[in-house]
């Protein structure tokens, strides 16, 4: 066998293992190999390994990569931003600073209502270079794989023309993207004192017509005082799941108001959020097989508490970490960041935060079989990093350590 690209003089491999996501003891317990090399053929990795190169994975033509001694891992998968939307909130950062609370701004017609009437306003084409934009910093930045909400459209037409960016983009850059229908995401003015009419727009048309032209795998839903119940929300994501779109859930990210108990009784892959998730949406969560998606740079953004992502993982509930990029409540692109502030403020070991950010974060988008590890017959996505070895990017911070970037097996960074 010939590989198609070798990657040797690998000073430190580390990944996380295995095709589904891991809670507990086993999301701190990575593999690391030192002295390593990768081989890929196409867009698959096919060798991994220790020491010397074998022979048989030497090649005069294939393209090679001296790491130099540093870091490898897998790409980084965001698993959770609002990545398409009209505008910027900027004006919103001296509310909060004057101590006006997120869902006072959002009760006001601001907030997310706010980037609703940008959104609406641009054009699809000025949607896809804005995006196309964010996705390039986001790849130099080590983001290989991104999921996308809709949810600043909240109409047929305008959800729908956020998810065709996200498909038009997916066959344009070198991102690879996943679409989540989230048409939850608020209560558009248009329908303040029709929230049934609401509630059916989303179920009885939406939905189906998503689902049947498979512009979303993922439904989600803002289950949080002023916006949707527990309720609300169960009855959105039950007729996700009966289209076959897996649920997902804003919970308990202001209020604890039952979002976390309800991911756990449906079986929600993930439940995004948590900052103020009790023990009982912990309990409910571990026995449900849902996967935290924690977000801690909003907490940092927000100047909130930070969701007790420790108290999870001793529960065995798989934590995954993201960057929530949005324009109100974490304007950022780098989930390098997010993963630093989790080390330092939820306390995860840099083991557990790189699972959180590769494996854990594949599981919460159902592609844990094809990415989040360096294994044979996962696809080629990996990072060569300007750091000697996992420790390292964590304690540095606020800087972009990733060097180079390959995604599918072609270097894009
Ligand atoms: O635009 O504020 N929390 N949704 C739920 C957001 C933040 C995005 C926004
Ligand atoms: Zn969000």
């Amino acid at each position: 066998m010939k590989p198609s690209l070798l990657i040797y003089n690998i000073g430190m491999l580390a990944t996380a293992c295995g095709n589904s996501a891991h809670g507990g003891k086993a999301q701190g317990e990575i593999q690391i190999i030192e002295n390593a090399y990768v081989a890929v053929e196409e867009n698959k990795i096919v060798a991994v390994g220790e020491g010397e190169v074998p022979a048989d994975l030497r090649c005069d033509g294939c393209k090679t990569i001296d790491a130099n001694n540093k870091l490898v891992t897998a790409g980084l998968v965001d698993a959770h931003t609002h990545l398409v939307f009209g505008g910027w909130r900027e004006h919103e950062l001296a509310l909060k600073l004057h101590g006006v609370p997120y869902l006072d701004i959002l009760a006001q017609g601001g907030g997310i209502l706010s980037t609703v009437c940008s959104t609406r306003k641009a054009t699809e084409d000025e949607l896809f270079d804005k995006t196309a934009k964010a996705l390039d910093t986001m790849l130099s930045l080590g983001t290989t794989t991104c999921e996308a909400k809709s949810g600043y459209g909240l109409d047929f037409e305008n959800e729908l023309k956020q998810l065709n960016v996200v498909k038009r983009l997916q066959e344009s850059q070198p991102v690879e993207l996943v679409s989540t229908f989230m048409a939850a995401h608020a209560l558009p003015e248009e329908y303040k004192d029709d929230r049934e009419g609401y509630l059916s727009l989303i179920i009885d048309k939406m939905l189906p017509y998503v689902a049947e032209h498979k512009l979303a795998d993922f439904c989600d839903v803002f289950c949080e005082t002023g916006v949707f119940t527990a309720e609300e929300s169960r009855r959105i994501l039950t007729a996700a799941q009966k289209h076959g779109l897996g649920a997902k859930i804003h919970a308990d990210e202001i209020d604890p108001i039952g979002g976390s108990v309800l991911a756990g009784e449906i079986g929600a892959v993930s439940a995004e959020h948590l900052i103020v998730c009790p023990d009982e949406g912990i309990a409910s969560m571990a026995k449900g097989g849902t996967i935290a998606c924690l977000l801690p740079a909003t907490s940092f953004y927000l100047g909130a508490t930070f969701a007790p992502a420790r108290k999870m993982v001793e529960a065995g509930v798989p934590v995954a970490v993201a960057s929530d990029f949005n324009p109100g409540s974490t304007p950022n692109l780098s989930l390098q960041l997010a993963m630093n502030i989790a080390c330092y403020r939820y306390r995860l070991t840099p083991e557990e935060v790189l699972t959180a950010a590769t494996l854990n974060a594949a599981a919460a988008i159902g592609k844990a079989d094809q990415i989040g590890t360096v294994e044979v017959g996962k696809q080629a996505d990996l990072l060569i990093w300007d750091a000697d070895n996992l420790n390292f990017i964590f304690y540095r911070y606020g800087n972009n350590l990733v060097q180079t970037v390959i995604k599918n097996g072609k270097v894009v960074k």
